[in-house]
């Protein structure tokens, strides 16, 4: 299938190591896909769903044990631990190679190896990867074809001599004691053993579109960041484009295919890509985006008519479910869908469930993957080789308390400053507590595959490269009043913070100067048709000065973790946040 000969012997020499029984490379064809389903049907791997409701879709239940991403056993290898610095898990990459040899050594025996290729980016795109990923799962294999071009168009752009990333997964035992995730940036590769699930796995996703990436932008001069892309149209039919970081399970995707309320008529959205963008200067001077990938791998539970009308559309054919439960017709259901929880069904451990059941049907991290051309409110441009302009920057976390609906940061260096000192309360999308308030700096904590000081520093040195900078803001749909409900209705409304930026980027929209940034004046929100009490606004748009003095010693906390390779820019963004707000 190819005469490029490092990649043939990359694959000789990993099947020499892992002993598959059989060799099968991915084209990417239809008459591949039919097989590879088949053959998951028999193994187990996918479970056939109502195909007259449902066509093309199939259900994935994980093992009890590998139901999120683990970040505990991730690991960047780089010759010195202080490459990968104080908030990633370092290995030598010889002992790294040593230990994970042993584990892959023989791991693929009686199973068959898949070779699959994939580009990661638009076809043609000069700014597209290539990656080869060899998995003994077939579930990968059929995901990764869902949410990447796969197949014969990789090899194509590969060519003899092309570059890829070596990307070699298990899913070995299954074991979590014998399971790590290891990059190693210097040679371009990723080691993934011992888990078959999502971003452990997929490792086009998380390891290559982040950690990988985040290196290469590193040298190259881009970003790679954990960015949904979207397309905000105005009545004239004037599309401006923002990108925007939350961490994972805090509605990226639901932003990136948000449905503007019915009182707001005339605005469009336009979906580019919900996780992940790799940003680049144009010759135009600003900053241009693509979505690396090719389809969504969403959170289900929550996924509603109300909350994503455009996910669920895009779910209903050529997809695959993972832990959702399964109901009696052969339909998918979750916590948070349409209508009355269902008299019965099968969990996603696939055991009997009923509404009386103390756990959950779906598992809070289930999952869907789907073709992003399916998506009714994809963009027309969202496989542009050239990307999408992006007017502005928006960084966002989960957060009850403190932190205001929006803000807009000062200048490029304040907003590095404000992504820096994101902040987010964990979800279920890795294993570990849920609702703990972690530092999460562009929400790449988990994903940014070198130290963060440098990432920072990075961010910083952009800012000096691009001449016409998209404006940096700061949001938080998250917060609750005394009750513990949400002040804001969040969803379609969320449009109406989005205008208000869009706004201030045309140097419009009233704003008021507080310590922290600018903050919209209450009458600078279009609020038509939205009934909100006056008081929840009022808090929604309030700093608090006792709060954000907590918040100032948490960050500084962060920041002294990062040690000497913080950037000096942001410990004096800090020092002048603390005077704004002695002197407010
Ligand atoms: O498991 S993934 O990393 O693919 C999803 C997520 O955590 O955002
Ligand atoms: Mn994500």
């Amino acid at each position: 299938m190819t005469n490029h000969q490092k990649l043939t012997a990359w694959v000789d020499e990993m099947v020499r190591l892992c002993k598959p029984d059989r060799v099968v490379w991915c084209d990417g064809s239809e008459d591949e896909k039919r097989r590879l389903t088949a053959d998951a049907l028999r193994s187990g791997d996918l479970e056939e769903l109502n195909q007259e409701k449902l066509p093309g879709c199939y259900l994935h239940h994980s093992a009890l044990n590998d139901v999120a991403r683990t970040e505990h056993l991730t690991y960047i290898c780089t010759p010195t631990k202080d490459e990968t610095g104080p908030t990633n898990n370092w290995m030598e990459p010889g002992e790294a190679y040593r230990t994970l040899g042993g584990l892959f050594d023989g791991s693929m025996k009686g199973r068959t190896m898949y070779v699959v290729p994939f580009v990661m980016g638009p076809a043609r795109s000069p700014f597209s990867k290539v990656v080869v990923e060899l998995t003994d799962s077939l579930y990968v294999a059929l995901n990764i074809r869902i949410i990447s071009r796969m197949g014969k168009v990789a090899l194509d752009m590969l060519g003899e001599t092309g570059e890829f990333t070596k990307a070699l997964h298990s899913k070995g035992d299954l074991d979590m004691a014998r399971r790590f995730i290891c990059h190693f940036p210097q040679d371009n590769t990723i080691w993934s053993i011992g888990s078959g699930y999502g971003g452990n796995a997929l490792l086009g996703k998380k390891c290559m579109a982040l950690r990988i990436a985040s290196c290469l932008g590193r040298q190259e001069g881009w970003l790679a960041e954990h960015m949904l892309i979207v397309g905000i149209e105005n009545p004239k039919g004037e599309t401006s484009y923002v990108a925007a970081a939350f961490p994972s399970a805090c509605g990226k995707t639901n932003l990136a295919m948000l449905v503007p309320p019915a009182s707001l008529p005339g605005y469009k959205i336009w979906t580019v890509g919900d996780d992940i963008a790799w940003l680049r200067i144009g010759p135009d001077g600003r900053l241009w985006a693509i979505n690396p990938e090719a389809g969504f791998f969403g959170v289900a539970p929550g996924t509603n008519k109300k909350s994503n009308p455009n996910a669920l559309a895009t779910v209903q054919k050529n997809s695959i479910y993972t832990n959702v439960a399964l109901l009696p017709d052969k339909t998918v259901w979750w916590e948070g869908m349409d209508g009355a929880p269902p008299e019965k069904c099968l969990d996603w451990k696939n055991e009997p469930w009923t509404p009386a059941s103390k756990e959950k049907a779906a598992h809070p991290n289930s999952r869907f993957t789907a073709p992003a051309s399916q998506c009714p409110s994809i963009s027309p441009e969202w496989e542009n080789p050239a990307g999408v302009p992006i007017t502005a920057i928006i960084f966002g976390g989960r957060r009850s308390q403190t932190i205001p609906l929006v803000f807009e940061s000062f200048n490029w260096q304040h907003g590095v400053f404000v992504g820096a000192t994101m902040s987010s309360e964990t979800t279920a999308a890795a294993i570990g507590a849920v609702g703990v308030v972690r530092r999460d700096p562009m929400a790449m904590l988990p994903f940014c595959g070198y130290n963060m000081g440098d990432y920072l520093s990075h961010w910083i040195g952009m800012g000096d490269k691009i001449k016409h900078p998209p404006k940096i803001f700061n949001v938080n749909w998250f917060r609750t009043g005394p009750d513990g409900k949400f002040l804001w209705p969040g969803f379609g409304d969320n449009l109406r913070v989005l205008l208000w930026i869009l706004d201030r980027c045309e140097g419009r929209g009233p704003a008021v100067k507080t310590p922290i940034g600018l903050i919209p004046t209450p009458d600078a929100l279009n609020l038509t048709g939205l009934n909100i009490d006056p008081e929840a606004l009022r808090t929604l748009l309030h700093v608090d000065r006792a709060a954000w003095q907590a918040e100032l010693d948490d960050q500084k906390t962060f920041f002294n973790k990062l040690g000497d390779r913080m950037s000096p820019v942001l410990t004096n963004e800090h020092a002048a946040l603390s005077q704004r707000l002695r002197n407010a």
